[in-house]
């Protein structure tokens, strides 16, 4: 008998907790059109969990209504680089294929980057403009005269993924800057089931470490 009025202000308790989770919480769902609108700002994706079925066709929608460039990933297994910045997944929910984006040019597979595949990469920037000579400028700025690296900038290059810069992770990416929208069309595998992370990378991990992250649950059909 003295473990009966125990219980019951747990249950009580809980039902509480369970009733002011509901209250808050944002549960993204495909409306008709197989849309699932996607709020991208500092910091955060508008929603705190996102549910989709296995072998259904949806379309992310992003838009950044932000004020910094940001990115989208879905994953399992969080990753940081040897200093202990987020920058990315284990597990790319994308690992067997990548998924249709609009632009093209919004999504970014870093995992085939780093194997050399540069097929699908947006070469016409710098890199094309190909006059092959440095200006005395550039020179000048090359040429900073102490003639070596500090510790720190060591230790980012030396970081064993491939790069501590901006924006090299691991994975597939959706990257859009302010007021840019692209839509992502994936259909979700069978074996997709269970519960997945969304997170933005940027800022050496510093976006993800503000909140900048949301689930992703794949219920069974
Ligand atoms: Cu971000």
């Amino acid at each position: 008998m003295k473990k009966f009025p125990i219980a019951l202000v747990t249950a009580v308790g809980l039902v509480a907790a369970g009733c002011g989770l509901a209250a808050e919480e944002v549960v993204l769902e495909p409306d008709a059109n197989r849309e699932i609108v996607i709020d991208m700002g500092e910091f955060g994706f508008g929603a705190d969990l996102i549910e989709v079925t296995a072998g259904e066709t949806v379309t992310f929608v992003l838009v950044n209504n932000g004020d910094n460039e940001h990115e989208f990933m879905i994953g399992r297994n969080l990753q940081k680089t040897d200093l202990g910045y987020p920058n990315g997944f284990e597990h790319d929910f994308f690992e067997d294929g990548p998924p249709l984006v609009d632009p093209p040019s919004a999504g970014m597979d870093m995992a085939a980057m780093a194997e050399g595949d540069m097929a699908g990469m947006d070469m016409s920037g710098d890199a094309a403009s190909g006059d092959g000579a440095m200006s005395d400028e550039e020179m000048a700025n090359m040429d900073n005269g102490d003639g070596a690296m500090s510790d720190e900038e060591m230790a980012n290059m030396d970081n064993g993924d491939g790069g501590a810069d901006e924006g090299i992770h691991a994975g597939f990416m959706v990257q859009r800057r302010p007021g840019e929208v692209a839509r992502l069309t994936v259909t979700i595998p069978e074996e997709a089931v269970g519960e997945w992370d969304i997170g933005c990378f940027r800022g050496l991990g510093s976006h993800w470490d503000a909140g900048m992250r949301s689930v992703l649950m794949v219920k069974a059909a």
